[in-house]
Formats: C-alpha cells, structure tokens, sequence
C-alpha cells in the first residue's frame, strides 16, 4: 500500500493541490490532460503528464480506459480524483482498485451507498443521524404519498433518489397537486438520471446549508474538522463559504461533531467525508453525504491546520488519522470566495485568454488557482478559475482581511466574479452573518430590479 507515485484524474486548481499535498510529502505526480489542456498549470507543474484524449469531458477526464492506461504507462501507484468527474463513481474506484492501484478515497460500497439519497438517508438513520421528516424510502404510490404528507404536513418536496445537487426536486403545498408533481418529478428523474424514484420530504422553508467534514481511517476510527456554511448559493452552486458557521456555538460543533464521527466510527468509514445537512431554529436535518474532498476544504484547513489533502492520501497509505479528536483545535474564521469566469451580473460564461493576472497575497490570504497571464480558459468546463480563501482571528477581521484581499486580485482579459463578492461583503445581512438558502436569489432578483 506503499503511495509513490499519484496519478491526479483531475484539472484546474484541484490538480494543483494535489499536486503540492503529494510533493511536500516526497511523492511524485502524474497529470492526465485533454488536447484543449496541454498549456494548463496543472500539466506543468506535474512529474509526468499523460494526454487523455479530446476536449469533452466524457473523452476525457471521465474517459476510464484512457485513464486506467494513463497510471499503467506512467507507473502511478495510487489515483486522487479530486471533486467531480469521477470522483464519486463506486465503479471507477472498484477498476482502480483492481487493477493494484491504491484508490485516494473512500470504500466504493460507501461511495454507492451515499449515491443514492434513499439509500443514504436510511443509512444516515440507522446510523442516528436526525433525518428531514418524510418517507420511509421510496414513494411510488400516490395513496401512500398523499398519507405520508398529510401526516408530515404540506408543505412537502418530492426529490429523486438519484438526484443530488437539487436535480429533479419538486415542493408541494397542498394534496391536490401531490399526484401530478410526484409524476413529473418521476419522469423528470427518469430522464437525467435513468432512475424514477422518488421520495418525500417536509419542505424547509428557511434553512440554511451546514456541513460537517468528516475522516475515517476503514477501520473504526473518525474524527470530525467541524462546519462549514454553505448557505449562499445560486442554482445549487455555492458562491461563498465560510467557517465557523455564524450560527453554531462552539457546545454544539462539538455535539454534532460527535454525533457525526460516531456514524463514520460505526460504518468504518476511510477517508474525507461531508455530510450535509439543513439546519433550521437550531435543528439539525441530515439530505446528503458527500464522499469526496469538497471544493470549499481549505476553510476547514485555515480555521483547524489540518491539511486535508495529505490526510487523504495517508489513510489510501494504509496509515493512522495523524490526529486524535483531542488534538483538532478551531480557532479563527475562514471565508473562501468562488471566482468563476463569467459575467457577474448575467450570470454568462466567460471563457479566453487572461491577459494580466495577479493573485492577492499577504498575512492569511490563500490564492488556489491554476491561472497565470497569457493563459487561455478553456470553453468545455467548469467556470471556476480561482478561490480565494482568507483567514482572521475573528468574523469581522477575516472581512477585513477579504474586502482588502479582493482589491489586489487583478484578473484582465476575462469577466469574473471579483466585483459580485466586493457587492456581496457590502450586504449588511452578510456582514452579519445573517442569510439563509434563499438569501443569494432573492438578493440577485432585488439587484436586478
Ligand atoms: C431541501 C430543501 C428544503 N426542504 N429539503 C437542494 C439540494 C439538495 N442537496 C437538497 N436541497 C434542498 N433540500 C427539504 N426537505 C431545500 C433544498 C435547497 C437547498 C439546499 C441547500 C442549499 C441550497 C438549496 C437551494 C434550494 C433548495
């Protein structure tokens, strides 16, 4: 189980981090790249570099073949795949780990198991994670639906089982529209995602979006890092997040901390975990565990010094979690703002050539990016190009500190989302802490007038 040499399945500042996780670690790296990445940063920095196929990601960063014989030729012993693309596909992980490869994440029967939000949720249960109220499982008959709800009380959303991300969700307010939602969001689900079942729900009307990060050794050993508040979202992309949350008391991080890491304790759970959940007037609702690093991770890592990435890829090691619960200290607060290339009024995509760039820098400011000037965002991907992440002793400092963060920041050449954060952290709701899920799209609406 010895980690030599890490194939990184991934692109983008993900790559990047990785990347430098293995490398302070004395561990080489082998990029994999699409034709339209060949100048990318991640392709430079890399040990090695193996061309994976065309533009599109399905030829590509989620082509397994292609992948699978990219560590074979270059003798990568271990795979990270990083956040989306393959990231969550229990098949993927059970390939590379038949292939004597060591996978950098977690048991693909947990991966599978969390896959599907039914099946999530029932594990989350038995697990004595506090559950939304609503269905025992899936829903397919419209008597039994209509008894569920009446029961839970309108209003209600229907969410498939194979959703996530928000995909295929419908909220109903009352009996008479039950049936009609429930087949469309069938239909709708049986579309993207080839599956039709659905569940139901209590409709939460106000939450907000909390997280606890999770590690799990395989072997009966968990610990938790805390929250993260991932509230301000736009179309289920988060946009801003922050550690602590504003809301929870250091009494109850460590509460639901503990509730948290009992659950991975008790399903040997390895690896870098999230489990999300809403929280509303002070309750906690487990919706979904993430098994994978999250793009938000370097909150968590300003506020606990833990680094994230090389805990990862020492538990793929066969090695110990480096720290006791006893040993995780949170102290500060942590903002990270996501920069995407794109129009931060519509909304568009920008992609093009960057022609002058310059990361902010300084006293607890973290650039992690994969940008230089000259460089060209490519059109086939994801939007986000940067995230910077800013550390203070306190809520309001970290404010400071960001505000005067976003002022360096010179990204020329493209549009970009620096002028919406400046706008955001002159929100006297967000300078208090004071928003919840529908915060962000309702302030857009009012923005747009
Ligand atoms: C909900 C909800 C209200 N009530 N479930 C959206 C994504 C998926 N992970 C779960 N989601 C929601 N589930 C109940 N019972 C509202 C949402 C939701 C949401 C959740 C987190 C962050 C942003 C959101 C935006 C819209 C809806």
């Amino acid at each position: 189980m010895s980690v030599t040499r890490i194939l990184i399945a991934n692109r983008g500042e993900i790559a990047l981090r990785i990347h430098r996780a293995a490398h302070e670690m004395g561990i080489e790296t082998v990029a994999v790249h699409s034709t339209a990445d060949a100048d990318a940063m991640h392709v430079r920095l890399a040990d090695h570099a193996v061309c994976i196929g065309p533009p599109p990601a399905t030829d590509s960063y989620l082509n397994v073949a292609n992948i699978i014989s990219a560590a074979e030729i270059a003798g990568a012993d271990a795979i990270h795949p990083g956040y989306g693309f393959l990231s969550e596909n229990a098949k993927f992980a059970e390939i590379v780990e038949a292939h004597d490869i060591t996978w950098i994440g977690p048991k693909p029967e947990h991966i599978r198991t969390m896959g599907d939000k039914v099946q999530a949720k029932k594990t989350a249960g038995e697990l004595g994670l506090p559950l939304v109220p609503g269905s025992d499982g899936a829903v397919s008959d419209y008597d039994e639906a209509k008894k569920i709800a009446a029961e839970i009380g309108y209003p209600v959303i229907i969410k498939a089982a194979s959703g996530g991300g928000g995909r295929g969700m419908k909220v109903c307010e009352e009996e008479s529209k039950l049936e009609t939602l429930m087949k469309q969001a069938g239909s709708e689900a049986k579309a993207a995602f080839g599956d039709a079942t659905v569940y139901i729900e209590k409709y939460l009307g106000n939450p907000r979006h909390i997280e606890f990060q999770v590690f799990g050794d395989g072997n009966g050993n968990a610990i938790h890092l805390g929250e993260r508040d991932c509230s301000l979202q736009r179309r289920h992309q988060k946009v801003l997040e922050e550690a602590p949350s504003p809301v929870i008391t250091d009494a109850e991080r460590a509460r639901m901390g503990e509730v948290c890491s009992k659950a991975m304790r008790d399903m040997a759970y390895r690896g870098a975990g999230t489990i999300e959940f809403l929280w509303e007037d002070g309750e906690f609702y487990f919706i979904e565990m993430n098994t994978r690093l999250q793009v938000e991770h370097p909150v968590t890592e300003a506020i606990t010094g833990v680094d994230l990435v090389r805990e990862q890829i020492r538990i793929a090691a066969g090695k110990e979690l480096s720290h006791t619960q006893d040993e995780i200290e949170f102290r500060g607060h942590a903002i990270e703002c996501r920069i995407n290339a794109e129009d931060p009024f519509t909304f568009a995509p920008s992609p093009g050539k960057v022609t002058h760039y310059h990361p902010a820098g300084g006293m607890h400011v973290r650039v992690d990016s994969g940008l230089y000037a000259g460089y060209s965002i490519p059109p086939y991907y994801d939007s986000m190009i940067a995230k910077l992440i800013v550390y203070g002793r306190s809520r309001d400092k970290c404010i400071m500190r960001l505000k005067r963060a976003l002022e360096e920041m010179v990204i020329e050449g493209v549009k970009h989302s620096v002028p919406l954060h400046q706008e955001l952290l002159n929100q006297p709701d967000v300078l208090t802490g004071d928003y919840s899920i529908k915060w962000l799209e309702e302030w857009l609406k009012e923005r747009e007038g």
